[in-house]
């Protein structure tokens, strides 16, 4: 899109919409293609995006149930760090962290990537030899992360009660590098920039069936809105991934529990980071907007209601008055849940499968926003080569079967 003076911008924002033009096309779907995504989130129109930017595969479609960005991508807190144990972790997101440093001019799109420092509470001396563990790794893989003392934790966000509290801040990990983005930004901007690399967006087109042919590989799907071939098949639904995938006879080691956040009333800027707790299970930064978007831990019980028990989110805004004593006198907007699909070792799988031309990019659990740039761009590759790109060859589905697990409960922090 090309900018506009200031006047041609006024003179657009008053005209009642009329000449605007659409981001994206909505096209009917063709009968055959040369690969699909399944699910339009970040992961799924960035993978998208990255197929046709960097592989060249431009004759592809996403297909979404819903709208774009409807599943977790718009229903997340957007919290952004790269601070995970074992070096494989380390690396992915990382690399993620390092591709929304550039995003916003890669797709022309402001994604509102703000580096303004997440900051994780040690309330325990468990929890504070486990984030010093991080903070070593971290350091050695060249990721950022530093121990502060309880002073330095509130000298870092001011409003942070460190006193004789039911949760004592022992010391904190803090990523300066860490920060938060615009989710919904995230999944236009993808979405505008694959558009116009001629890849079809369709909406209201969900996924019922998996076809394959006589030798078992995919050769298409059936849907809402009839069938659809293609000899490749990325699968990036999230909550929902279980469902598709067993479609094509494959199960997953997966389970979906809802997840929960809520927004305040907005007020003026008063909080300038991002702080977790995640023995809490709590955790708060402040948008644009001004509201406190505050998160809570996951439900105990499975499920794919897209909405949580109350004592869940009344528990962590307890939790939240106690360490922010100011906002007790705050009143909560809205609040909501998604469907996260949370793996045995709480890393994800991003992977081809046993079914020729199926791959799969899921169990990203409560922690799946921050890697959208990194895990869609190495799920493109995996799905253009049929091979893992170095980044993601250690999350395989294989793992569990053999053992390697890559255990990241504690750094996954509200799904352990
Ligand atoms: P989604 O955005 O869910 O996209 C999957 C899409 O697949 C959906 O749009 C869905 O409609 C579609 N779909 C499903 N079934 C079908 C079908 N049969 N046919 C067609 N389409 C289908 N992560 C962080 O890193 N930081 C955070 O602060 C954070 N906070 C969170 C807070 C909450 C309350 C929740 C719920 C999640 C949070 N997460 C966070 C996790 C993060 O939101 C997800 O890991 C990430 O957004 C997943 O992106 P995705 O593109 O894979 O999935
Ligand atoms: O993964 O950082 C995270 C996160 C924070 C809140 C939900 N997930």
């Amino acid at each position: 899109m090309q900018p506009f003076s200031g006047l041609a911008l006024l003179r657009r924002g008053l005209s009642g919409q009329r000449g605007w033009t659409t981001q994206w096309r909505s096209p009917p779907p063709k009968a055959a293609y040369d690969a699909l995504i399944v699910g339009g989130g970040g992961h799924g129109l960035g993978a998208a995006y990255y197929l046709a930017s960097e592989h060249h595969l431009t004759n592809i479609a996403v297909l979404e149930k819903g709208w774009i960005g409807g599943g977790n991508t718009g229903r997340n807190t957007t919290i952004i760090r790269s601070n995970y144990l074992f070096d494989e972790s380390a690396a992915l997101y990382d690399h993620a962290v390092r591709l929304w440093e550039r995003l916003s001019q890669v797709l022309n799109y402001n994604v509102m990537f703000s580096q303004r420092g997440v900051m994780m509470l040690a309330h325990t001396v468990h929890d504070a030899q486990v984030f010093k563990r991080h903070v070593h790794a971290n350091r050695v893989n060249g990721v950022d992360n530093e121990w502060l003392t309880p002073e330095q934790a509130k000298a870092f966000c001011p409003l942070l009660n460190t006193g004789n509290i039911r949760y004592p801040v022992l010391g904190a990990a803090l990523q300066r590098r860490g920060g938060t983005a615009r989710h919904d930004a995230v999944a236009w901007g993808y979405a505008r920039a694959a558009d116009a690399l001629g890849v079809d967006i369709i909406e209201n087109c969900e996924v019922t069936g998996i076809r394959r042919n006589a030798s078992g590989a995919v050769e298409g799907v059936e849907t809402t809105r009839g069938t659809i071939r293609a000899p490749r098949i990325g699968v990036a639904a999230a909550g929902h991934t279980s469902v598709i995938m067993k479609m094509a006879g494959i199960e997953l080691p997966l389970e979906s529990y809802p997840l929960q956040a809520l927004v305040s009333e907005p007020v003026k800027p008063v909080f300038p980071c991002v702080v977790m707790s995640n023995t809490i299970h709590a955790y708060i930064s402040q948008s644009d907007k001004g509201e406190l978007v505050i998160g809570a831990g996951t439900d105990a019980y499975t499920s794919y209601t897209q909405r949580g028990g109350l004592h869940i989110t009344s528990h962590a805004l307890e939790a939240i008055c106690e360490l922010f004593p100011m906002f007790r006198r705050l009143r909560m907007l809205r609040n909501w849940g998604g469907i996260v699909d949370v793996t045995p070792d709480r890393s994800p799988i991003i992977a081809r499968t046993p079914v020729p031309g199926l791959y799969v990019n899921c169990g990203w659990g409560t922690g799946g926003f921050k890697a959208t740039p990194g895990s869609a761009h190495v799920f493109a590759w995996t799905i253009a080569r049929d091979e893992p790109h170095p980044l993601n060859a250690p999350f395989t589905l294989e793992r569990f079967r053999d053992g390697q697990l890559i255990d990241e409960a504690a750094a996954a922090a509200v799904a352990h």
